[in-house]
């Protein structure tokens, strides 16, 4: 049902004169030049309801001065908690705990004095989603579309403004704890990207969880680990990864300092555990800090738990399912707790913003060890369906943001960039040169359901787009080399699981979702996307061990980076 056909003119072209003087704003550039630019999607909805979001926004910004003036003339603090891997139903809604048989009580009291968000799109995996939280775009813009699973020399680049930039640049103290996934180059790193200060691992749970000995031992990896056989006839001592980076710290504008790890040590274990720990206590040790400060705060924690796949790391077990991630996920709920309990006791529960969301859907592929398997939507990480890219999140903010709701509007993950900067009175310190897919969503947090300003989200897979939804309907595009008629679309609400494609649907929306994905292309084709950074692995980090030293050397020995 769904063709592309190469030159044909958008239909908005010649809809209504209403449409092209939007197209004229959108694609020719007569925006102002100091206005955000958003892709095309967004013009087409702001024509038919941009006088009612002008009207909107000038009642949200006297809130939020009413706010700063009670408030010292400060703007809110943001604690921003990002869970992993974790897929819509497994936490805030009780009900489900049964049926999964998993423990997240404070979660779910969290849920019961938020905004509970329904329709939180984010990117399929974790890089991209990361990416695309802290630019508010998607990382097809800026080469950051594959998530990145070992040395790559590559990283999120300078020239990208992030939401720590945008929060700083306004008078934020920023921080950053925990899992970061954005590249192993310096220009990468959270404290080269805005944040004061931050605590972070180079890579993700891969090569923290499973490259160890007891990963080998258990079976949940095979063949990495020196023990898993002697193979006489293996000539190259590098295939196998080794001398990584594990955690780093690093302040603004100086040197990352690799720490507690020392050279010949081996990587186990009890090392992804302390680590763990050490996040949650800096976390907390961080909120103390900041609190006593006279600046507001943007504190993120990315935990790396519920990601773990080794038995040894539990005392005892004490939830019915006994899966790893779930039992790690009741660990990181009572986690949660500690840190809301701490932000009430800080007195910060009233001027404090804490927003949690998970980044994309469950690793399916080791749903057996961690004890997860498809809940609602069908799918999970890296696929493009709902279960990959649908999860919940929570917004709290007491006497902001009424408590105990739910909202069925859509939001994606780069609206937080918006909504954050917008929230810290800092919308002034978003770029303009560039499209941002985040739009400012301030209102529906603020004022609740049926205040949302996107009805569609893109979906990509790596660099390439694979889905697009719009209202409750959802396109599945052909896989390469496929016919146009081969296209999909899916009721998201009769069929939640999208096992069904819907002939009856694509009738009228194949022509629609042509001009949707047409206006995305022009819009990108105006704003190109942008480089990813390339640099030497591990650049910026000033007491690299020698084992790291031997690995940077081969890869260098036949990368095009520097
Ligand atoms: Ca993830």
């Amino acid at each position: 049902m769904f063709q592309l056909k190469r030159g044909r003119k958008p239909q908005l072209l010649t809809r209504s004169a209403l449409a092209i003087s939007l197209a004229c704003g959108a694609f020719t550039g007569s925006a102002m030049a100091d206005e955000i630019v958003h892709d095309a999607e967004y013009y087409i909805l702001e024509a038919q309801h941009g006088k009612k979001w002008a009207a909107d926004d000038k009642k949200m910004d006297a809130k939020l001065a009413e706010f700063r003036k009670k408030n010292n003339g400060k703007s809110p603090n943001i604690l921003y908690v990002l869970v992993d891997d974790l897929s819509f139903g497994e936490m805030g809604i009780p009900e489900l705990n049964y049926i999964r048989g998993s423990k997240t009580p404070n979660i779910n009291k969290f849920a019961d004095e938020s905004l509970s968000f329904m329709r939180m799109y984010t990117e399929p995996s974790c890089t991209p989603s990361r990416v695309a939280m802290m630019t508010g775009r998607h990382p097809v813009r800026n080469g950051l579309g594959e998530v990145k699973a070992t040395v790559a020399g590559e990283a999120l680049a300078a020239s990208e403004v992030t939401i720590a930039e945008v929060l700083s640049e306004a008078g934020y103290n920023t921080v950053h704890i925990g899992k970061w996934h954005m590249g192993d180059i310096a220009e990468g790193y959270p404290h080269n990207q805005g944040f004061d200060y931050a605590s972070f691992p180079i890579h993700q749970q891969v090569l923290l969880g499973f490259m160890t000995p007891e990963a080998d031992q258990s079976h949940a990896m095979q063949g990495w680990h020196a023990d898993s056989g002697n193979d006489q006839f293996a000539l190259d001592d590098q295939f196998k990864p080794g001398g990584l980076v594990y955690g780093i710290e690093g302040r603004k504008g100086e040197m990352a300092r690799e720490v507690d790890f020392t050279a010949g040590e081996e990587w186990t274990q009890k090392h992804y555990d302390a680590m763990n720990e050490k996040y949650q206590r800096q976390t907390i040790e961080q909120l103390q800090r900041l609190a006593k400060d006279d600046k507001p705060f943007f504190l993120q924690y990315w935990p790396m738990i519920p990601l773990d796949f080794d038995r040894s790391s539990f005392d005892s077990f004490e939830t019915s399912n006994g899966g790893t991630g779930v039992e790690s996920l009741r660990i990181l709920d009572g986690w949660f707790g500690e840190i809301m309990a701490e932000v009430n006791r800080l007195g910060l529960a009233e001027n404090t913003l804490v927003v949690l969301m998970a980044d994309n859907g469950r690793f399916r592929q080791f749903d057996n060890i961690l004890g997860f398997s498809q809940m609602i939507y069908r799918g999970g990480k890296v696929d493009t369906s709902e279960g990959a890219v649908r999860v919940n999140a929570f917004a709290r903010w007491p006497g902001m943001i009424e408590a105990d709701k739910l909202a069925g509007d859509m939001i994606h993950i780069t609206d937080l960039y918006t909504t954050f900067a917008n929230i810290g009175n800092a919308t002034k310190y978003i770029p303009t040169d560039r499209v941002i897919d985040g739009l400012d969503q301030t209102t529906l947090f603020l004022d609740g359901e049926g205040n949302g300003r996107r009805d569609y989200a893109f979906i990509y897979s790596g660099n390439t787009l694979r889905s697009i939804v719009k209202q409750k309907y959802k396109l599945e595009l052909p896989a390469p080399g496929q016919p146009g008629v081969s296209a999909k679309i899916y009721d998201l609400q009769r069929d939640p699981g999208e096992e069904s494609p819907m002939t009856e649907i694509a009738l009228w929306a194949s022509a629609s979702y042509q001009d949707m994905t047409q206006r995305h292309l022009m819009q990108m084709k105006k704003y190109p996307n942008a480089p990813v950074g390339k640099d030497r692995p591990y650049s910026g980090i000033e007491n690299l061990r020698p084992e790291s030293k031997k690995m940077v050397e081969a890869f260098m020995s036949w990368s095009e980076q520097e």
